[in-house]
């Protein structure tokens, strides 16, 4: 028997029960992952505490290694799966905090990218806030893009890029907007990790989130502003 199956989760501290969380989101171990964010809601973690500091530190830890080449495709895809296996359940806790309704927001991940954990995340966070969310998923074309704004005429459209090779994509979509006149009808948001201010500047986006949490700020500071001079 090897010394992981002998670890009991639920006699761990809560400091040594992040470890170990830290260490099956690396081996892709769901329903370890399932088991521990169930385990931190009975001790009364906060959801998006177990979110930002287990989850998602578990998951820059993944990162730095597949960037370094010590973890590849086929194990990462088994973390994001474990790591997406904590979000189901932490999900419905986030949504439902009975704030009033702010406005809509479609948000989808570009064309060429599939990364959709970020994505996901923000879209969580912003129901949680009282946003209506359209996700329209992965590997978005401008079309795409276009079709759920007629549709839904959202208050914001929101654009996630994970890679360096993707993210240009995003002007693709603003410029399209602007040509057909659309642009100024939605407040652009965008995030993705290889972003940055300046960038989100360069390509007419309203703001650039940095995360989850700062994606509900500027959410709600636009559209306050948007309701302000409407009734001005
Ligand atoms: Co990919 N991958 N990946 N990957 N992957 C990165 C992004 C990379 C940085 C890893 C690395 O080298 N260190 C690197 C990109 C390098 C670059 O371009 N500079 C990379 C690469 C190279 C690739 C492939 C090309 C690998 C290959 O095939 N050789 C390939 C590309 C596939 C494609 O998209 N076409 C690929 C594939 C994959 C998997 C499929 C295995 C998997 C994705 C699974 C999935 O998402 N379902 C994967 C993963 C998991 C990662 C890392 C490890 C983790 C990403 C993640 O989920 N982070 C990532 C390394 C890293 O980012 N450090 C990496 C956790 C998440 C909560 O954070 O997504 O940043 P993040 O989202 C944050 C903020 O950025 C922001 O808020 C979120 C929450 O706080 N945010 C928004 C994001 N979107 C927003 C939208 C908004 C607002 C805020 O709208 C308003």
């Amino acid at each position: 028997m090897s010394d992981e199956e002998d670890i009991i989760l639920s006699e761990l501290d809560d400091e040594e029960l992040v470890q170990q969380m830290f260490d099956d989101l690396y081996d892709g171990l769901k329903e370890e992952i399932e088991e521990a964010v169930n385990i931190l809601l009975e001790r009364k973690w906060a959801p998006y505490d177990i979110l930002t500091k287990a989850l998602v530190g578990g998951m820059t830890i993944v990162g730095a290694d597949f960037r370094d080449g010590i973890l590849f495709v086929p194990e990462v895809l088994l973390a994001a799966n474990a790591m997406k296996g904590g979000m189901s359940i932490l999900k419905p806790l986030l949504a439902e905090t009975g704030a009033p309704r702010m406005g809509s927001m479609v948000i989808g991940t570009v064309k060429g990218d599939i990364h959709d954990i970020g994505k996901n995340l923000v879209a969580m966070m912003m129901e949680g806030a009282g946003f209506e969310v359209v996700d329209i998923g992965i590997n978005n074309p401008v079309e795409n893009y276009l079709e759920a704004l007629e549709e839904h005429k959202p208050d914001i459209l929101g654009m996630s890029a994970l890679l360096t090779t993707t993210m240009p994509y995003m002007k693709v979509v603003i410029d399209t907007m602007v040509e057909q006149g659309k642009r100024d009808d939605y407040v652009v948001l965008v995030g993705g990790a290889p972003l940055n201010e300046e960038f989100g500047k360069a390509i007419g986006a309203d703001g650039y989130c940095r995360d989850a949490a700062v994606a509900v700020e500027m959410a709600k500071d636009f559209v306050a502003r948007k309701h302000n001079q409407l009734g001005a």
